[in-house]
């Protein structure tokens, strides 16, 4: 196919071939887009260097979403070797392991402000360094989860989190829309990767969704990719602010 032939885009928040940011960058690459990686420090370079190969991908360098000068550097890189951007999709969260289980009552001030440095301004940090890029319209994406929307079994600071985003998707979809750019998330259903292997009974949350769901199964990352690309190409031009859930409808029965 070619839904994204001619168009540039960013991938944040590789880990391996289990993240949902592979799914949507198979799914992105296989309709004719170009693609830029970033890897969070040296033990993830090794293993994302040899999938961002896979796609042809050339442009592959370190971020640390916690460092304004390395998001910095990311762009001022993007800026030389392509000038534009056309999407940019952001998979990345962090909680402490220890606090995606027992109560959220618990949670410190450190872990509460790091939760939401990574896994909600973040999104926001790079919005504004990849605005200056996108002077003809583009499409940005998050990924969330029903944990925003609804108390979930261990999901604690990472629910208030992904509210925190959501609530972000909307002002900044407000914010960037003169200029033709849509900003919208995703609300994906459970999927066994390296992040949600921090989260207690994992096992179980996935079988949970698999009985309550109207599909009556989980949700892989080619599901999640499939979307995706709806949400990056021109087939979405009218929807800016979205959540979409893709979550085998889990939302509207669970
Ligand atoms: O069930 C799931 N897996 C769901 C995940 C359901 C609904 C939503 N999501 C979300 C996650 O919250 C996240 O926002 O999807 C996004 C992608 O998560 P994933 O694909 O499940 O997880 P993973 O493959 O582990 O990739 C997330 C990556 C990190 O991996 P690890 O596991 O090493 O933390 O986010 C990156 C990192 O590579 N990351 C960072 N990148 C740059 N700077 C940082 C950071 N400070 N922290 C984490």
């Amino acid at each position: 196919g070619n839904l994204l032939a001619g168009k540039r885009g960013l991938i944040m928040g590789l880990a391996n071939n289990r993240s949902i940011a592979w799914g949507i960058a198979r799914a992105a690459a296989d309709q004719g887009a170009e693609l830029a990686f970033t890897y969070q420090g040296d033990a993830l370079k090794k293993r994302v260097e040899p999938l961002a190969k896979e796609l042809g991908s050339k442009v592959v360098l370190p971020c640390d979403v916690s460092d304004a000068a390395s998001m910095d550097a990311v762009f001022a890189e993007l800026e030389r070797v392509w000038g534009k951007l056309d999407f940019f999709v952001h998979a990345i969260a962090f909680s402490d392991k220890a606090e995606l289980d027992g109560r959220y009552v618990d949670t410190t001030e450190k872990n509460f402000s790091q939760t939401m440095l990574i896994s909600c301004y973040s999104f926001t940090a790079l919005a504004a360094r990849a605005e200056k890029l996108m002077s003809d319209g583009g499409s940005m994406l998050t990924l969330t989860y029903y944990g925003a929307e609804k108390v979930m079994p261990h999901y604690n600071v990472m629910g208030v989190a992904k509210a925190a985003l959501e609530a972000s998707v909307r002002y900044l979809a407000a914010d960037l829309g003169k200029t033709g750019i849509r900003v919208n998330a995703i609300s994906a259903g459970p999927i066994k990767t390296l992040a949600a292997s921090g989260i207690a009974d994992f096992r179980y949350i996935l079988r949970w969704n698999e009985y309550n769901s109207p599909l009556r199964r989980t949700v892989s990352i080619e599901d999640v990719g499939g979307s995706a690309l709806y949400l990056l190409s021109d087939l979405s031009g009218g929807v800016t602010g979205e959540v979409l859930h893709v979550d085998s409808g889990y939302h509207v029965q669970g």
